[in-house]
């Protein structure tokens, strides 16, 4: 049952060439640049392209999965509905047709005239990914498709995404910004533990090839069940003096709370799904998130990349609760299973509460004993 893992990275392959594909074709790339509210002679489209983009890298996603794996479908989970106005104004469900030819005409009739753009996403939807990962081919992840489901996120940092800024000086190696937090993010976990067991993070923005000027991605893949812990990575070093990244949107609070534990320097970058890589790649040695503002799908991928190293993602509230309680043992991690009670629409799967990314122990407890003495947390 190797193949699971090769076809999470795979359609994680697919998914990020769609990625780049809408940024580099004119016709393509005007859709997803026009302004919302412009003046335009498709203007309802328009609107809508930015999500199409997301709702159909969803698809995909689920489609070739579920082609290949059965037993994953119904448990194939993405942060996006498929539900579109057609240019008639009726409902259409967005997905992978059974040909080319059916895919253009579906995108057709929500796309409208754009016959160009449709015909480029649907070759793209029905082009076959060849990995030459001799790595990855040989991990074993020892469990079967019919005990996960997957959450995914098929372009986090949409803002970022669209923006498209290639000129955002990094600090200490953390972008502050711009295309390169763009990721997409594919996480598969235990339906009955909830906990995240495969994770894989594709970075289509990594770099721009030297000589072809054409975008180059990356991608991080890693199991993490039972005692089985492989990752395509090797656990990073601690800092001496601990890192730790936020979203600019975090608060006073939190940030001086956690200003001297860093030497009086914290980071801010965008995106959830790039905050936790920088953790996994040792760029920071926490992210914190003091809020209920990312989703199932944020965090299960690099959740399980994490855990494959050594840290985890613990649900902050619960943490800090567990901490003045003074319970023992390890503080609660999130979980992908649960939806939050009382809740609806996307709420369902928001992390409530907020998170903490880590990845040696010393510093998830330097972070819980700062944030312990924050009023309100
Ligand atoms: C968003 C995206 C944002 C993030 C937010 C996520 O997902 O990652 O950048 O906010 O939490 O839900 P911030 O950048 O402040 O961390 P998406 O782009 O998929 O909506
Ligand atoms: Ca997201
Ligand atoms: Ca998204």
């Amino acid at each position: 049952m190797g193949g699971l893992l090769q076809a999470l990275v795979g359609v994680s392959e697919k998914a990020a060439e769609l990625a780049r594909l809408c940024r580099r074709e004119e016709p393509l790339f005007q859709l997803l640049v026009a302004e919302k509210t412009g003046p335009d002679r498709n203007r309802r489209f328009l609107q809508d392209f930015k999500t199409l983009a997301d709702v159909l890298i969803q698809e995909v996603i689920k489609h070739d999965l579920g082609k290949e794996f059965p037993e994953l479908q119904g448990h194939i989970h993405g942060e996006e509905s498929n539900e579109f106005r057609d240019v008639q104004g009726g409902t259409v469900a967005v997905r992978v047709c059974a040909t080319r030819e059916d895919t253009v005409a579906l995108l057709l009739s929500v796309l409208g005239p754009e016959q160009a753009a449709a015909e480029l996403l649907a070759d793209a939807v029905h082009r076959d990914v060849v990995l030459g990962d001799v790595t990855l081919a040989g991990a074993e992840p020892g469990v079967s498709p019919r005990d996960l489901a997957v959450w995914i996120d098929p372009i986090d940092s949409t803002n970022e995404y669209i923006g498209g800024r290639e000129d955002v000086p990094p600090v200490d190696g953390i972008a502050p910004a711009g295309l390169c937090s763009a990721l997409v993010l594919v996480g598969a976990f235990d339906r009955l533990s909830g906990r995240p067991v495969l994770g894989v993070i594709n970075e289509p923005f990594f770099r721009r090839d030297p000589e072809t000027r054409r975008w180059q991605g990356r991608y991080h893949w890693d199991v993490a069940h039972g005692d089985t812990r492989l990752c395509s990575l090797s656990p990073p070093d601690p800092h001496p003096v601990p890192r730790v990244v936020l979203s600019r949107a975090e608060g006073a609070a939190v940030r001086g709370a956690l200003g001297p534990l860093c030497g009086g320097r914290l980071h801010f970058a965008a995106g959830a799904g790039y905050k936790m890589l920088c953790v996994i790649l040792g760029l920071a040695d926490a992210y914190v998130l003091s809020e209920g503002t990312t989703f199932a799908w944020d965090a299960c991928a690099p959740h399980a990349i994490l855990r494959a190293l050594g840290g985890g993602v613990v649900a902050l509230e619960g943490a800090l609760r567990a901490r003045r309680e003074g319970r023992a043992g390890d503080p609660p991690e999130l979980v992908y299973n649960r939806p939050a009670e009382g809740a609806g629409g996307a709420e369902r799967w928001a992390n409530r509460g907020g998170l903490v990314a880590y990845l040696h122990p010393q510093h998830l407890e330097a972070v819980l004993g700062a944030l312990a003495t924050v009023p309100g947390l």
